[in-house]
């Protein structure tokens, strides 16, 4: 191969006059084509078809940059990219530079509008594998036993732009879409099973009192703010999922420890014709865990990735998260309630004592996506997206979502072929009358594209209920006048959320009592204040007296009499254990310490599927001379207790040493051996603080001493060894954090 010019305009760079001295040359580039990297394995994405059924799939949408060359839009090679052509070194660009006007013109034009709400979102691929159990209720085909169905799942949360932090307080999005052969599926669900509003014109509404401030567009991702308080305190159908919002559930420690809900409820019909009315459910393996208010807001400004990472590390480590899909089941009868709730209702629950969660299937996410853009940006879900054998319901926010969803991709996608796009391909073969438009992608053959024709044969055909065709359940229709009217039962805005309320244990309770206090002391207006603490009277009296402590106001009293609804244990978050897979364990080590006691450590964790990271005074390796030195993935300065589950303080070489205080005291400085690095101590405090486990071998303790830390407390533990400590932290995490020694207020 020739060898690559040096380009005019980097000689004569260096030699620019007024330069104060040789300018470096330019770092150089590999001067012959290499072999592409291999995709990594079990990331493909879904195999895709075309319209027209045939197999496009994943090795065209990698064409891009596995060829050798740099080429054009076109396909011509390029000499150049660098530099515009000009008319000498030193003169004018020309317009004639074709591939500078192709190349800045497409960059103009990368972004597309992000979404109206949901703007920010982390997706992955998976497979979901259907038990069967649910064939008495539903005929969809990809529930039946065993087989497996292709899914993308798009996390995200609600209000904020597409660069705004992860762990903000907020409902999060939990959609899912399932490639079946009988069509795709989409269950567009969030993780908090009630919605703001009971009919989708108020949406708007909801969404412009949430959203930043119209005049100076603050603030970001947030609800604690004079507009949405206002808002949902005068609209009081909202307050039983702005309680859930203030709860754990509005800052999840992870995406893959949610639960998702479908919200509305839906129809199942099985093979006979027969329907169930259903409500969604998405069980984590993991369980569900949150976040502490505190670590939410510092890991806004550590990692605002924090869960788009989370998800990816670990499904690339190959702790792939799992979900079970279950449903409630009710009958279908004419009234549409069960046990007096109203199912058309999208405000309530249906409390799992009531109606268990029956499983039906089970899904895994096992890759990540190749490309942001091309897939998590553009994937387009829309609960219209039905197969035979699942339908809707008469929920008022639901029919108008089946009108919103196709009509926003329609400005957001730039155009009504949007299904064309990889990520929105169906698997089973389409064979539409839909023709043209912009981005249409098909070279679509034939002459009739219109029902009936004879020139193309008669075809395409229609199917019937026996060829999977899908076909709307004949629900009879009562006979009524049009009116603009919820129906009464609408109208009970305060049994569920006391219900939600009297549910929650008592650090639960702590932490929605804080939440509430945090966003309202943010609100400006004293009336929207007071309007709020007027909801709490009439949900909970000490709700809101504590809140009104903290506010500094008086509390009023109930205007609605306080009924007295069963709890439903199933809506607290505490009490069990999990497993613990991809769970981060940082632990504090330096030169000095049991380097051995940290290896068979950081094996341990590993073993157990978990993520050790070892944090140290300085980068590089522990032992670096050794034959096996530990790599150190955090140093002091850039480690912060949020970014691990619980942490491990590495002990003595020998039972008995005292230089503990002299090893974390800070590197090079001439501190007394008891002053320990104060951003250890930080470390410990705060993971201290928010309940996490922290455990440490020989002689540990005096350092935990330092940080006030001792070691009967529980979720803390310091033993001889370093795998009996992994053991024991991992026994802690399995139940997310040491509530017993958790503070009230944060
Ligand atoms: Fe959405 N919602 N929504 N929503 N929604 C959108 O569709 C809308 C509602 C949900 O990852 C938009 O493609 C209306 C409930 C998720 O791409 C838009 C109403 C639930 C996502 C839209 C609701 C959801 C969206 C914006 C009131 C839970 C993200 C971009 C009737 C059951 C999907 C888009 C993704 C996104 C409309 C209420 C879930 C504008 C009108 C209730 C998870 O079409």
């Amino acid at each position: 191969m020739a060898k690559k010019q040096q380009p005019a305009g980097d000689a004569a760079r260096n030699e620019l006059p007024g330069q104060p001295g040789p300018v470096p040359p330019p770092v150089a580039e590999p001067m012959q084509p290499g072999e592409p990297l291999p995709p990594k394995q079990d990331q493909d994405g879904p195999e895709t078809v075309s319209p027209t059924g045939q197999p496009t799939g994943a090795d065209q949408a990698r064409v891009a940059q596995s060829g050798a060359y740099l080429t054009t839009a076109q396909g011509a090679r390029l000499p150049d990219t660098d530099h515009s052509l000009k008319a000498g070194a030193r003169g004018p660009v020309l317009l004639q530079d074709h591939h500078l006007r192709e190349k800045i013109t497409h960059f103009d034009h990368e972004r597309i509008p992000e979404r109206v709400v949901h703007a920010r979102g982390a997706a992955a691929h998976g497979v979901f594998q259907g038990y069967g159990t649910a064939g008495e209720v539903s005929k969809a085909a990809f529930l039946a036993k065993d087989v497996e169905t292709p899914v993308f799942v798009r996390f995200s949360t609600v209000l904020g732009s597409r660069g705004s932090a992860d762990t903000v307080r907020d409902t999060r999005g939990f959609a899912t879409k399932f490639y079946t052969e009988e069509g795709t599926f989409d269950l567009v669900g969030n993780n908090i099973p009630v919605f703001f509003i009971q009919d989708a014109i108020k949406f708007p509404d909801v969404i412009h009192a949430a959203k930043p401030h119209p005049d100076r567009e603050i603030p970001q991702a947030q609800s604690a703010h004079d507009t949405f308080w206002d808002f949902v305190s005068l609209h009081t159908e909202a307050t039983h999922h702005t309680l859930w919002n203030m709860s754990d559930r509005g800052i999840p420690r992870s995406y893959r420890m949610m639960e998702g809900f479908g919200v509305h409820t839906f129809r199942l019909v099985n093979a006979a014709e027969e329907s169930v009315l259903v409500k969604f459910h998405w069980k984590p393996k993991l369980g569900v865990h949150s976040l502490v208010w505190e670590e939410a807001q510092l890991i806004n400004g550590m990692d605002p990735d924090f869960h788009r990472r989370d998800l990816s590390d670990a499904i690339e480590s190959g702790a792939f998260p799992q979900w079970e899909l279950g449903i409630q089941v009710f009958p279908d009868t004419p009234e549409q309630t069960f046990e007096g709730i109203d199912l058309l209702d999208p405000t309530k629950i249906v409390p799992e004592e009531l109606a268990p969660v029956q499983p039906i299937g089970l899904m895994t996410l096992n890759a990540n996506t190749k490309n942001y853009f091309a897939e998590t940006e553009q994937v387009a879900f829309h609960p219209g997206h039905l197969v035979p054998g699942i339908d809707v319901t008469d929920d008022p926010l639901l029919a108008g979502r089946l009108f919103s969803y196709l009509d926003t991709q329609i400005s957001r996608l730039g155009g009504p072929n949007f299904a064309q796009i990889p990520i929105n391909r169906p698997h089973a073969p389409v064979n539409d009358m839909l023709r043209d438009g912009m981005h249409q992608t098909a070279v679509h053959t034939g002459v009739a594209p219109y029902h009936p024709n004879s020139l193309d044969g008669g075809c395409p055909f229609l199917a019937g209920a026996d060829m999977s065709a899908f076909i709307e359940t004949p629900v009879k229709v009562p006979a009524a006048s049009k009116v603009r009217e919820a129906p009464a039962s609408f109208s009970d805005h305060f049994t569920q959320p006391r219900l939600f309320w009297l549910s929650m244990t008592p650090p639960e309770r702590e932490h929605i009592i804080a939440a509430y206090t945090f966003e309202l002391n943010k609100c400006y207006e004293q009336a929207i204040k007071e309007r709020t603490l007027q909801v709490l009277a009439n949900i909970d009296t000490e709700l809101c007296e504590e809140v009104a402590t903290g506010l500094g106001l008086p509390a009023p009293a109930a205007t609605e009499p306080l009924t007295e609804p069963d709890p439903s244990p199933a809506l607290s978050q505490m009490g069990g254990t999990w497993p613990t897979d991809g769970r981060v364990i940082g632990i504090i080590a330096d030169a000095e310490a049991d380097l051995d006691g940290v290896r068979t450590a950081r094996h341990a964790i590993l073993d157990s599927g978990m993520v050790p990271l070892v944090i140290a005074p300085t980068g590089g390796t522990l032992d670096s001379d050794g034959d096996d030195p530990i790599p150190i993935q955090r140093t002091y300065a850039a480690a912060r207790s949020v970014e691990f589950d619980a942490l491990l303080v590495a002990g003595e070489p020998q039972a008995g040493a005292d230089a503990y205080g002299a090893r974390y005291a800070k590197a090079g400085t001439a501190q007394p051996p008891q002053a320990v690095d104060p951003r250890v101590l930080l470390l410990l405090t705060e993971a201290y603080r928010h309940g996490k486990a922290i455990g440490g071998w020989n002689g540990a303790e005096r350092l935990l001493a330092s940080a006030g830390i001792t070691a009967d407390e529980p979720g803390i533990a310091v033993g001889e060894t370093s795998t009996a400590m992994v053991e024991e932290l991992t026994q802690a995490l399995g139940e997310h954090r040491a509530w017993d020694r958790f503070p009230a207020n944060l």
